[in-house]
This record gives C-alpha cells, sequence and structure tokens, in this order.
C-alpha cells in the first residue's frame, strides 16, 4: 500500500484538470486510478461515428490550457481526445496515473481514506476524489429476446469499428445526443436504417463550420481575442438556452419554431414530420444540435419507427404492431446509468456507512461536491453540477477551485460539510429545480424518480460564485494535533 496526500479516481476533463491545478498549486503528492488504458475518459471510449462536442469546443476546454488549434467551431472526438493526451503530457501528468487501475471500493477511517482496485491493490490517502463523471456506464434495456439476435450488436460507446455497416440495414435504438451524432452517419452507408424513436428531441440547428487560418492564427497570436470569443459562446448559453430551460415563453417559442422549420425543410413525409415533433416542454431533455439529423432522417433510406419495440429476434426487432425489421445490426444508443452516483464502487464513510445506502432515495451533495458523514471526500461532477446550456468544463473549474480552497484550510486535518447546511442547500436546489423544465417530464437521465439529481438549479454565474468562494463555517475542519473541531 502507497500513502498519498489524494487520490482521485478518472482521468476525464475532471481528474486531468484538477490534477493540473493541485501541480499548479505546488501539491504534488497525488496518484490517479484511471481503468482505461488511456486518458481522456468518456472522449476516449466514445468512438462511434460523427462522435464531436455539442458545446463548441473554445468553451468545452479549460480557460486555463486554450487550444487555438480547434479545425472545427464543435471539435471531433478524435481531437479532443488529442487535445487531452496533449495535456497530460504537457502538465506532466502521465508519472501520476495507474492505468489499468478499476476502483472497486473506498473506505474512511479515522481521517484516511484506503481505496481498493479490483486488481487488490490499495492506497491509502487523506483525501479521496472522485472524478467518474456522470455519464460512464452504458444501458442497454433489457429487451425481451435480445441475446437472441444473431448478428452484431454494441452500444453507441462500445462501438465495435471491425463492423463494417456499408449496405447492412441497420437498426439504431434510441434518438438521443449520441444518435443525433452517429444516425447521419450510419444513414449514409447503411442499406436501410431503421431509427426506433421512443421520444423525439427538441433540436435546433448547430451551425458548425470549420477555422479558417486566419482564425486560428488569430486565437494563437492574440490570447484576448480568444477570451472574448470563448465569452460570447458562453452568453449565447447563459442568455439564450438557460433562459429556455428557466420558461421564458419568447425564446422558447423561438426554438420551436426554428425546430419546425427545420424539419420542414429536410423531411418531406408528412408522418415523419409529425413524429419528430415533441410535445413536451422545451429543455425538459437536452436540447440538441445538429444541421446532419433532419436531412438523415428525411433520407429514403431511413424509417423512422415509433412503435414500440416488443422483442428482438434472431434476424432483426419485432415491434409493438407485429411488424418485423430485418437487421444485419443493431446499435444501442440508448444512454447511460447516470444513477447510481459512482455506480460499482462501494464507498464507506464514518462509522461505515455506505454511499449507496445515503443516496438511496437519489444523489444529493453539497453544491455537488461534498456530502455529510463522508469526510475528506470531493465529488466531481457531482450530483446536481450538470447542466444543459453551457459547458461542464467551466462548471469543473469551480470545483477545482472550491476543493483547493477546502483542502487549504483543511491543512493535515479533515474537512467535512455540516449536515444542516447540506440538507438546506438541497431544499433550495429541489425547490428552484421543480420550476424548471427539467421536472416537466416524467423520465430523463437527468432525474433518478421524482427527483432531478443531475442538474445544477441556476445560472453557471451563481454556480461559479458559490463554488469559487466556499462558506467556511458551512463545514467542520477538524485538526489530527490538537484534536480540536471548529464548527459554525
Ligand atoms: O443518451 P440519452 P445519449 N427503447 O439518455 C432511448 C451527453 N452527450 O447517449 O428519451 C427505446 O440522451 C431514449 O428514449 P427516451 C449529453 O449530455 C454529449 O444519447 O428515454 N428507446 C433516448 O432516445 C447527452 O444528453 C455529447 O424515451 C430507448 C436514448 O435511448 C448524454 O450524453 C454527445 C430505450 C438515450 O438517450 C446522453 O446522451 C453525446 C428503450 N428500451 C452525448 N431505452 C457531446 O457532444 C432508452 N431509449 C458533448
Amino acid at each position: 500500500m502507497t500513502s498519498h496526500k489524494l487520490v482521485i479516481i478518472g482521468t476525464g476533463f475532471g481528474g486531468l484538470g484538477l490534477a493540473a491545478r493541485l501541480r499548479e498549486t505546488g501539491i504534488d503528492d497525488f496518484i490517479i486510478l484511471e481503468k482505461s488504458d488511456g486518458v481522456g475518459g468518456t472522449w476516449r471510449h466514445n468512438t462511434y461515428p460523427g462522435a464531436e462536442c455539442d458545446i463548441a469546443s473554445s468553451l468545452y476546454s479549460y480557460s486555463f490550457a486554450p487550444n487555438p488549434a480547434w479545425d472545427f467551431k464543435w471539435a471531433k472526438q478524435p481531437q479532443i481526445l488529442d487535445y487531452l493526451e496533449g495535456f497530460t503530457k504537457d502538465r506532466d501528468l502521465y508519472r501520476h496515473i495507474r492505468f489499468g487501475a478499476t476502483v472497486t471500493g473506498a473506505v474512511y477511517d479515522k481521517g484516511r481514506w484506503t481505496v481498493t482496485t479490483a486488481g487488490g491493490k490499495t492506497y491509502d490517502c487523506q483525501f479521496f476524489v472522485s472524478a467518474v463523471g456522470q455519464l460512464h456506464h452504458p444501458s442497454i434495456p433489457n429487451i425481451k429476446g435480445k441475446e437472441t439476435f444473431k448478428g452484431p450488436n454494441f452500444h453507441s460507446a462500445q462501438w465495435d469499428h471491425s463492423v463494417d455497416l456499408t449496405d447492412k440495414n441497420v437498426g439504431v435504438i434510441g434518438v438521443g445526443a449520441s444518435a443525433a451524432q452517429l444516425i447521419p452517419e450510419v444513414a449514409k452507408i447503411a442499406k436501410h436504417l431503421t431509427v426506433y424513436q421512443r421520444t423525439p428531441n427538441w433540436m435546433i440547428n448547430k451551425h458548425d463550420r470549420p477555422y479558417s487560418k486566419f482564425e486560428k492564427w488569430l486565437a494563437g497570436k492574440l490570447p484576448f481575442m480568444a477570451k472574448l470569443y470563448r465569452g460570447g459562446l458562453w452568453c449565447q448559453g447563459e442568455f439564450f438556452i438557460w433562459p429556455v430551460i428557466k420558461g421564458a415563453k419568447i425564446r422558447g417559442a423561438l426554438v420551436r419554431k426554428l425546430n419546425a422549420l427545420e424539419i420542414k425543410k429536410h423531411v418531406k413525409d408528412p408522418e415523419k414530420r409529425s413524429k419528430l415533433t415533441p410535445d413536451y416542454a422545451v429543455g425538459a431533455k437536452r436540447i440538441l444540435l445538429s444541421d446532419k439529423y433532419y436531412p438523415a432522417i428525411g433520407r429514403d433510406n431511413v424509417t423512422l419507427e415509433t412503435q414500440s419495440i416488443s422483442e428482438i429476434k434472431a434476424g432483426g426487432i419485432e415491434t409493438a404492431d407485429d411488424k418485423f425489421h430485418a437487421h444485419d445490426v443493431i446499435v444501442y444508443a440508448t444512454g447511460f446509468f447516470s444513477n447510481p452516483f459512482l455506480k460499482n464502487i462501494d464507498v464507506r464513510g464514518e462509522a461505515g456507512r455506505a454511499l449507496r445506502e445515503h443516496w438511496k432515495d437519489g444523489a444529493y451533495a453539497y453544491l455537488g461536491v461534498t456530502t455529510a458523514g463522508f469526510p475528506n471526500m470531493f465529488i466531481l461532477y457531482g450530483p446536481n453540477t450538470n447542466t444543459g446550456h453551457t459547458s461542464i468544463v467551466y462548471k469543473l473549474e469551480a470545483q477545482f477551485e472550491h476543493i483547493l480552497k477546502l483542502m487549504d484550510k483543511t491543512g493535515d486535518g479533515t474537512v467535512e460539510v455540516n449536515d444542516p447546511a447540506e440538507t438546506a442547500f438541497n431544499e433550495e436546489a429541489q425547490e428552484k429545480l421543480s420550476k424548471l423544465a427539467w421536472a416537466k417530464i416524467d423520465a430523463s437521465w437527468y432525474k433518478d424518480r421524482e427527483r432531478v439529481t443531475n442538474n445544477w438549479h441556476g445560472g453557471s454565474t451563481e454556480f461559479k460564485r458559490r463554488l469559487e468562494n466556499p462558506i467556511f463555517d458551512h463545514f467542520t475542519f477538524s485538526h489530527p494535533i490538537s484534536d480540536k473541531s471548529t464548527t459554525a
């Protein structure tokens, strides 16, 4: 067993960014446990055709590591992975990472955490940080007969690149953000593509384009211009999409109008058009951005099937109207287990309390980062920190500063959020969330049963302000030498 100041799980944007900030503040005694064989997290695993970001890359990147070389406004997955790999190298983080280390448990006892991996290795640390993200475990629905299908079948996040879809009959189940990116690519080469849609999405144009050489030069030579541009992208999310989620009537109507115009422009078949139009509040599910989805659905070789799937058979899919759709390949674009958080990791806090028991009615945490009963544990991109309108990387940076400030105040001791402060925060968050579009739909990956467990209740300015200015009175700091506690 080795001992460290921190053990972090995960090398996505969260784990790598915190690691870089730790080093900048002079903390070098940490390791990052990564179950994969390389860095990047979701940007390593999601390699499906068409994978790219749906938040513009100048904003979906670290403010302290701008990249003037983005080829497109919304970078493609390989370039985002390159960015993260380059960042890891530039910041000399590789020596901190232990690859092939799947964390299975973490136990707190008397001011220290013991973190265990599937290989049986243990690591002792003062601070335990989860940076495993919210969209990590692919979800394949338990559809009757799915194991009987004879052809290749895989999840969008586990794309089998050995399978050539050219001239094949393909079925894609799901129409979320991943499906919206992969369907146009599959439609181009498949003989026939059947898209199984349960709930349509509100979708608007991305207006993607490559950056010119001059723009890249400008971003590299005049960082001030690049910052201004980043600020402009941030404003679009904050002042156009966020009000829609809050229920702004005119902006909501504009999204509906833009959506209807795009469907009309690209889809000639009236039946397909009506199937594509959502009947729920704009913003209740993620508003998707795509220039390519409706043109793909409008193609003659694409069927939009809205009958529910009753059974998967050896040669294809049967729908509730007893129709059989023959398929050579089935793709599950069916999303992720966003709940429970920290799935498959047995986390035990004070007195052996299990995190999964603590969160049995749905995950919550004070400002999304700390939870009572689990001292010296920090969660990056934890409960109620997601967003439907801006960059997660922007929000992660505020979480890094929150953690660094708490660590600084803690010194060699322990820090734990006070239960009343956490309860008050959760009540405030749930009260505000109940008025937003996300609460106005029965199910989405943002929710665990009735509660919106994944998303933040306000704008990102408020998030940044609250996270970066921790109220120390909301925490109990214990100091090992005097063994005295300071509380509010
Ligand atoms: O997953 P989803 P995703 N039968 O949960 C359907 C991020 N992301 O991987 O809506 C039939 O959104 C399900 O139907 P319904 C982004 O934050 C980012 O696409 O539940 N269908 C839905 O259509 C995004 O929000 C990027 O009725 C079934 C689909 O599967 C998040 O990841 C790119 C079904 C799942 O959609 C998740 O997106 C991609 C069943 N039994 C993703 N079960 C970026 O660009 C599920 N479905 C940054």
